[in-house]
């Protein structure tokens, strides 16, 4: 553990061992992902990244999940994504790092503070956090990190059965409450609180919740959003929601459904797909060019059915790498309209529709 960063786990033995699997070669279009990753430990001084860089960093707590009475086993979740992304092939221009983990501290709260405190230093470095999870407490944290590297609160867009609106109860924060936290972190500053859950589900959320969602001025789509004749709707609404701010993306895996994602602590039977909708809409909101931190949360591996979950979570983060890149694409094509590429741009869905409707 490091002395200046609480909670802070650096790269040990153990992480480099997870970053194991095929080897054709040192050829740079054979590499894997853990042949190309580089270990970083938090607690040394971090250089600039110049080059587009994705850092991960666990968030290997559970701690949020008990305490929302929920089915313990995320804490693991870190080692197993990195375990399932090892074998991928390299993204030719992006480049990896693993930055070790933040493990649970006395309460939920210093362990989403000590979070915060690694993403602001890896997001201050020029390069995109993305967290292992984990608890979803974890959201507070990265949205807390994100806010301060930047000095505006971003907005969250959630991929997620659930609102995790929860009030917060006398005892603190669990993995129920963290869009409470950043809603109330907002309200506190006078700041807008930009929220939008995608994939919501009826049956796992109480009308209170809805009606905090509504007081809150979220913007949700359930999962029948997820359909392509919806896709340019819901883009649409994301864009409205999102306005000019930079984006926190988050995933829990719950979102998907129970066939797919079984390996979480509330399985969703009618949850959605990982198929063209999910992913045109997620590559809509990574080639916008504003997404300042992504999350993969929710992964038990005790409660997985042969990896499917782990793999589904480490797809998902495949997906980040290929986005980081058509963020970059899509800035030197605004740069060569003379549009400049620094806000970033609309988000927009790659739908059927397009150019043709
Ligand atoms: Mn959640």
């Amino acid at each position: 553990m490091s002395a200046e960063l609480p909670c802070y786990k650096p790269p040990s033995r153990e992480t480099r061992a997870c970053w194991n699997g095929r080897d054709d070669g040192d050829d740079s279009d054979v590499q894997r992902w853990h042949q190309a990753i580089s270990l970083i430990d938090l607690s040394k001084p971090l250089d600039y990244f110049f080059e587009p860089t994705i850092c991960f960093i666990g968030y290997a707590s559970d701690l949020g999940v008990r305490e929302n009475l929920g089915r313990a086993g995320a804490a693991e979740g870190p080692a197993r994504l990195r375990v399932r992304m090892a074998s991928f092939p390299v993204v030719q221009g992006v480049a990896l790092a693993d930055c070790g983990d933040i493990v649970a501290g006395a309460t939920v709260l210093e362990t989403q503070e000590a979070l915060a405190t690694v993403v602001e230093q890896i997001v201050r470095s020029g390069a995109l956090p993305v967290i292992l999870g984990g608890g979803h407490d974890q959201a507070f944290g990265h949205f807390l990190g994100v806010a301060r590297a930047r000095g505006t609160p971003p907005a969250c867009i959630n991929f997620d059965a659930h609102l995790d609106l929860r009030p917060i109860p006398a005892g603190g924060p669990n993995s129920g409450t963290p869009f409470t936290q950043v809603w109330e972190w907002c309200k506190s500053r006078n700041a807008p609180f930009r929220y939008t859950a995608l994939g919501v589900q009826r049956n796992g959320n109480t009308a209170q919740l809805f009606t905090r969602a509504e007081q809150a001025g979220a913007t949700l789509v359930d999962a029948d959003g997820f359909a392509l004749d919806t896709l340019d709707i819901v883009m649409e609404a994301i864009n409205d929601a999102v306005d000019e701010a930079e984006i926190c993306l988050s995933v829990d895996l719950d979102v998907f459904a129970a066939g797919f994602a079984p390996g979480v602590s509330a399985p969703t039977a009618m949850g959605i797909g990982p198929d063209a909708a999910f992913r045109r809409i997620f590559r809509g909101l990574m080639a916008s060019g504003r997404v300042r931190g992504v999350e993969i949360a929710e992964l038990c591996p005790a409660l997985d059915v042969d990896d499917r979950t782990a793999r589904l979570g480490a797809a998902v983060a495949f997906e980040v790498a290929l986005g980081v890149l058509d963020a970059v694409n899509d800035d030197d094509s605004d740069d060569a309209d003379g549009e400049g590429g620094d806000s970033g741009g609309e988000i927009l869905g790659d739908g059927p529709s397009g150019d043709d409707a």
